[in-house]
């Protein structure tokens, strides 16, 4: 088979809710995935930052398959062996008194706001019904259907109805607008990602999570920071809250969480939070699994011993200079934090995103477009200063062939 005949079988037999780069992908290692024409390509998307520790990092699977020789699963009707090793591992990790461990990164998110309006009605006396959570205009939290209640996408929330009510919406980066809708009493937190990856790897003006964790802790609103995809290093520190100092009363991790091997997420938070959530108020079959604990200690293990977070502030510094240093028409403009980066692409002669994403492909780069113009670059973060230089060098052939 070839790989027309790899995306016809798919086409033929898979639901159509994606629209993927016409590339089929048969093995990973580190910084690059191979096609099944056995060409090479820097994987630059990274599974939307699952995969920081690179792809199929030994450490991490040697962890797995260990694992799952001896117990996989066990639900939460029992104890394991493992499930306590791993939540005292993470709580220290990140400094936190509790975990609640889920699977999918929207799990994680749901978990928090069913967490957040638990506390709003346990602990801050709002009345039944009556919780709100403030987020925000251009977010990406999840595909659940309470999530998409959220979401100012209509791709994402079209045909979807009816929703679940009690969010405020508000613009992203607008202290402003948060402290006018913090007037509100029934306000029970506010859910932001420090930096919205979906909306094109916005990062948001110096200090606005500061401030805006500030006037929550003024308002008895809990911050929530989702950071599924800006965490674990990604932004060139462990959490992208980190670059302010910004501590989230509720902590929402997923994604590389596990390196990319299976879906781990997890909501860190402290006790007088955490607690309000009594036995038989929620759960998962597969949350806390011991395959997901010992995965996600490897996984959390390599990026401090592999010291990930610094080699992604060190390269993103390099990877957005030479970005910028392209003389095209077609770069509107560079932003991003660490390698979590974006190129917005100004459309020429009928020329789009997608275009230079294909002839980045056949230069043996992979990426993807998100909302038509801007190209998302977010490379695996074990990836060296060599193989990043090499990468641009690519990228910039793209882009000659524009010219
Ligand atoms: C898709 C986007 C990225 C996330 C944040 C929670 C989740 C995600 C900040 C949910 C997931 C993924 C989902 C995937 C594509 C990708 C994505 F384009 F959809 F928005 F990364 F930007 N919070 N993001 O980014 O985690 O349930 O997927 O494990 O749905 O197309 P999940």
């Amino acid at each position: 088979m070839n790989t027309q005949d790899f995306i016809d079988r798919e086409d033929r037999y898979g639901a159509h809710n994606y629209h993927p780069l016409p590339v089929v992908l048969d093995r990973g290692e580190g910084p690059f995935v191979w096609d099944v024409e056995g060409k090479r390509y820097f994987d630059f998307l990274s599974a939307y930052s699952a995969v920081n520790q690179g792809h199929c990092h030994p450490r991490i699977v040697e962890a797995m398959v260990n694992q799952a020789r001896k117990l996989a699963l066990t639900s939460r009707a029992f104890y394991n062996s493992v499930l306590g090793e791993y939540e005292e591992f993470i709580t220290r990790y990140f400094g936190y008194d509790k975990v609640l461990p889920m699977n999918s990164g929207a799990e994680a998110d749901e978990t928090a706001l069913k967490l957040c309006r638990k506390w709003a009605y346990k602990k801050k006396g709002i009345a039944q019904g009556n919780a709100k959570i403030i987020c925000c205009e251009g977010n990406f939290h999840g595909r659940t259907i309470t999530i998409i209640s959220m979401s100012s996408d209509p791709d994402a929330r079209n045909d979807y109805g009816p929703f679940t009510p009690g969010f405020i919406s508000i613009p992203y980066n607008d202290i402003g607008a948060l402290k006018e809708a913090l007037r509100d009493p029934d306000i029970a937190g506010f859910l932001v990602e420090p930096i919205q990856g979906e909306a094109g790897v916005y990062v948001p003006d110096e200090g606005y999570l500061r401030q805006a964790y500030e006037l929550c802790k003024k308002n008895n609103v809990l911050f929530i920071a989702d950071e599924v995809q800006t965490g674990l290093a990604r932004t060139g520190k462990l959490l992208a809250c980190d670059h302010e100092g910004v501590r989230p009363d509720i902590l929402i991790l997923g994604k590389a969480l596990s390196g990319g091997m299976m879906p781990i997420s997890a909501v860190l938070a402290d006790d007088d939070i955490m607690l309000t959530i009594k036995p038989g108020e929620h759960g998962s079959t597969f949350g806390g699994n011991p395959i997901a604990a010992k995965v996600a200690i490897a996984a959390l293990s390599v990026l401090k011993d592999e010291k990930l977070a610094e080699n992604a502030e060190r390269l993103g510094h390099i990877f957005r200079d030479e970005m910028k240093s392209i003389k095209s028409d077609m770069i509107e403009l560079v932003r991003g934090k660490g390698l979590l980066n974006a190129v917005v692409i100004r459309p020429k002669n009928g020329k789009t995103a997608w275009d230079v994403c294909l002839a980045m492909k056949d230069k043996g780069v992979i990426a993807k477009p998100t909302h038509e113009h801007i190209i998302r670059f977010a490379p695996p973060l074990v990836i060296t200063e060599a193989q990043l230089r090499e990468a641009i060098g690519l990228i910039k052939e793209a882009f000659k062939l524009f010219e």
